[in-house]
C-alpha cells in the first residue's frame, strides 16, 4: 500500500484511477457510475402490459448491478431473458465497470404488467431502477411507435 494523507489526497488517487482506466470489477477504479440511455417502449397492444427497452452505461470503476425494477405507473415490473423458446426471470444485470448493458428486442427485456393508465404515443412510463451499489435512478420512458428502434442518432455517450 502506499501511504495516504487520508482526505486531502484521497480526491486525487480516485481521479488518477479513472483515468488510468484500472481493471474492472475490483475497488479503487472509484464508484460505479451508472446512466441510462435509449430507453423506449413500443406503443403495445395490450392497454395494460408492455416490453421496455433500454441501455445502461457504467463510467465508473466498479461494476454495478440492476436489481430491481418499479414502477409508481404499473402493478409490476420484471427483468427477462429470452432463449429461444421461452422467457425466464432475471433475477438482476450486471452492469460492468467500463461497460454497458442493455434491454434490448430479442434479448433481454423488461415486462411491464398492470399499467395503471392505457399507453398512448407520446405519453411517458415512469420506472425506478434499483441498482446493487449506486441506488435508485428514475427514468421516464417514452411510448414510442411500435416499430421503433434506436438509431445511431441522439445517443449522448462518452465523455
Ligand atoms: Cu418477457
Amino acid at each position: 500500500m502506499i501511504g495516504r494523507r487520508r482526505a486531502v489526497l484521497a480526491p486525487v488517487l480516485v481521479a488518477a484511477a479513472v483515468l488510468t482506466g484500472c481493471g474492472s470489477g475490483s475497488q479503487g477504479g472509484g464508484p460505479a457510475r451508472i446512466s441510462v440511455s435509449e430507453a423506449y417502449i413500443p406503443l403495445p397492444a395490450s392497454p395494460t402490459d408492455a416490453a421496455g427497452y433500454l441501455t445502461l452505461h457504467n463510467t465508473g470503476g466498479t461494476d454495478d448491478q440492476l436489481v430491481k425494477v418499479g414502477s409508481p405507473d404499473a402493478r409490476q415490473v420484471t427483468m427477462h431473458r429470452s432463449t429461444a423458446t421461452s422467457m425466464a426471470a432475471l433475477p438482476e444485470l450486471p452492469v460492468p465497470a467500463h461497460g454497458s448493458a442493455a434491454f434490448t428486442r430479442g434479448g433481454d427485456h423488461l415486462m411491464i404488467m398492470g399499467l395503471a393508465h392505457r399507453p398512448t404515443l407520446g405519453s411517458t412510463v415512469r420506472l425506478d431502477l434499483t441498482f446493487a451499489r449506486s441506488g435508485t435512478i428514475t427514468v421516464k420512458v417514452p411510448i414510442k411507435p411500435l416499430a421503433y428502434r434506436p438509431s445511431d442518432a441522439g445517443t449522448a455517450s462518452g465523455s
